[in-house]
């Protein structure tokens, strides 16, 4: 009897671990795991780092249920800590050191040690390190879009166009929507015709109709128009993610309505305009290009005016073009041609 019992808990846990790869498997089929260095010389903030940035990319952009990995390459104790740090002004100026806003926070990173984040919530998280608060970094985590359309519940379209009846059978309304998958920014073409509900013959043109557009449960677009021979169409473009409804009513005056669903995805390209600015270490590169512009042309000036107050006169008393001005000019006492 023990042995059975113990058979079965061994079955069980087979089976529950078969069942947990099978979850990670597939989970790891849609995720990335993406890596940030955090670069050599990033605790100094100084000219003389040769970090270009804090992080190695400083914006990292990623998808829903990717992880970050930071690894330090710095001979120096880093961590990671979600909230705004501090501008290399403000390390100079004041005593601010940041703000963590307990996001995500790693522990202390010894050089060469590694620590990962998941990201299951689209947006922008910015991080710092909170030993070095001039470190700044930040990840754009966007939302995952789907190469397939579904309606708002995530149910698959498989079928174009979608057919809906009015709730009270009268009519008939068929849409689709191109592209079908919808992202923020991308104007969509809506195509539609109506029929009898019940014969299921084409609305001749000229019936009156109303298109109402609700996004996240709000009415964004409403418009009076009349059925056309040919069917329907109408551009529209959406701002905002979300779940949309595509609503029809007061068909030939009735009181009924036929709904559609979908929804609409932050389009990442839209979400690349906006990325967050990082600002660069002030690594060697740029203390040169800096000492190239404010340092060095400043110094040549002051040493020009510095050797003409010095030497100036006994440089132009031995000009030859002065020499010559000088004979060319006739002495005041010379009067000659009068
Ligand atoms: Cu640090």
């Amino acid at each position: 009897m023990v042995l059975q019992s113990g058979k079965g808990l061994l079955f069980i846990a087979v089976v529950a671990g078969l069942v947990v790869i099978s979850i990670l498997s597939s989970q790891h089929a849609l995720a990335d795991n993406v890596s940030v260095v955090i670069p050599p010389g990033a605790a100094n903030p100084n000219f003389d780092t040769p970090a270009a940035e804090w992080f190695s990319p400083s914006v990292i952009s990623i998808r829903v249920g990717d992880t970050v990995t930071w690894t330090n390459h710095d001979g120096e104790i880093h961590n990671i800590a979600s909230g705004t740090g501090i501008t290399r002004m403000e390390f100079v100026t004041s005593s601010n050191v940041g703000t963590a806003d307990g996001l995500f926070q790693s522990g202390p990173l010894a050089p060469g040690e590694s620590w990962s984040q998941t990201f299951s919530k689209a947006g922008v998280f910015h991080y710092f390190c909170t030993i070095h608060p001039w470190m700044n970094g930040a990840v754009v985590v966007n939302e995952r879009i789907p190469t397939v359309p579904t309606d708002a519940s995530g149910a698959q379209i498989t079928k174009w166009p979608v057919e809906e009846k009015t709730l009270d059978g009268l009519y008939e309304a068929d849409l689709a929507w191109e592209p079908h998958v919808i992202l923020t920014g991308q104007r969509e073409t809506l195509v539609y015709q109506f029929y009898n509900g019940i014969t299921g013959r084409l609305i001749e043109s000229g019936v009156p109709y109303e298109l109402v557009i609700y996004q996240n449960g709000k009415e964004i677009f409403r418009v009076d128009d009349n059925t056309q021979i040919g069917g329907g169409y109408r551009y529209f473009t959406f701002d905002q993610p979300g779940a949309v409804t595509f609503r029809f009513q007061k068909i030939g005056g009735g009181s009924s309505f036929a709904d559609f669903s979908s929804l609409v995805y932050q389009n990442p390209n839209a979400t690349q305009a906006g990325l967050p600015v990082i600002q660069p270490a002030r690594n060697v590169a740029l203390g040169q290009a800096f000492a190239a512009v404010f340092i060095v042309p400043p110094l040549a000036v002051m040493a020009l005016v510095f050797i003409w107050a010095k030497w100036g006169s006994s440089i132009r008393s031995k000009m030859p073009g002065k020499k010559h001005m000088k004979t060319a000019v006739p002495p005041a006492d010379s009067h000659e041609g009068t």
